[in-house]
């Protein structure tokens, strides 16, 4: 399952995903398997990502399936990635409501493992740290809080995602055990030099960090970080984005794509999921 807040990079994964596969443009750990339906929905979002333009985000309540059946080459195992591109919205409302989609707790109770998404774009919640408090010289000097006024809507981002995701272990959820690929989306706007996505998750979100290493429910963690557009882009309506023209140079566009993490091999967005299919090969 996927799973990740507003514009933390889902849609673009799938659609940088698609291209990959089916361009066949660059080996890839996992290739493209055989497809029935319909995947006009994929189609349309790689297309834009092709082409060089954010693709669209996805609308509040609305569920798009999202089916993509790879093959491991080496062993001829099949496997199907089933997710449906819930809008972060959808998560983001349930913090603060406690309500979700019913679908969100079916997608859960079947999901066996999780590709969990976080932007590198988002500025970073504004932190108090108690020794700011402890610092302060007079208490007076301290403004009133008022107890009754929570909004949570304004809780930290790490605290809202620790929460959800210990949601997910209590019924009606009861996710099962699951290995957990973190996904670091726009990597490519990480400070100059940042090369280990682990350390940057310690340093950024401490308590998800945490979190994501010892819960009982996570049987193994995995940290990477991808740009899948490859740079900074924008919806067509808007024009080209800062860096289209640089991207759109890069022949071919499976390129653009960037991934650094565990076992991982430059622009194959496939590795995560090959990790978490158990499909990876022991070293
Ligand atoms: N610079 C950069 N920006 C990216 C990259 N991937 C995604 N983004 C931007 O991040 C924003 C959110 O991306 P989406 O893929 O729409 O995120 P989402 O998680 O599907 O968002 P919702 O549908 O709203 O839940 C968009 O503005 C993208 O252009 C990347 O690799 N690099
Ligand atoms: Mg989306």
């Amino acid at each position: 399952m996927v799973f990740g807040i507003q514009e933390s990079g889902k849609t673009t994964f799938a659609a940088a995903l698609w291209h990959l596969v089916d361009s066949e443009e660059i080996p890839t750990a996992l290739i493209k398997g055989k497809h029935v339906g319909d995947f006009s929905y994929l189609q349309e979002i790689s297309g834009s990502w092709a082409e060089g333009y954010e693709v669209e985000r996805t609308k509040l309540q609305q569920l798009e399936p999202i089916r993509v059946n790879l093959l491991h080459a080496a062993s001829n195992n099949e496997m199907t990635l089933e997710f449906d591109d819930l809008s972060g919205e959808t998560l983001e409302q349930a913090f603060a409501t406690r309500y979700c989609p019913e679908t969100f707790v079916e997608i859960v109770k079947s999901a066996e493992g999780m590709l969990l998404f976080l932007s590198a774009n988002r500025k970073n919640d504004d932190a108090v740290t108690i020794l700011d408090v402890f610092d302060a010289e007079e208490d007076a000097a301290q403004p009133v809080a008022d107890p009754n006024h929570w909004e949570p809507k304004k809780a930290p981002l790490q605290v809202q995602l620790v929460d959800l995701l210990q949601c997910l272990q209590r019924p009606p959820f009861e996710a099962r055990p699951m290995k957990v690929a973190l996904v670091v989306s726009a990597w490519d706007l990480v400070p100059e030099g940042t090369t280990d996505a682990e350390k940057w998750l310690q340093d950024r979100y401490p308590l998800l960090s945490q979190y994501l290493n010892n819960a009982e429910s996570i049987l193994d963690l995995r940290v990477y970080g991808v740009s899948a557009q490859g740079g900074r882009l924008s919806k067509k309506k808007d024009g080209p984005g800062p860096d289209r023209e640089e991207l759109l140079a890069i022949v071919p566009a499976s390129k653009r794509i960037r991934i650094v993490g565990p076992e991982v091999a430059e622009h194959d967005i496939t590795r995560p999921l090959l990790w978490l299919a158990d499909l990876e090969s022991p070293v």
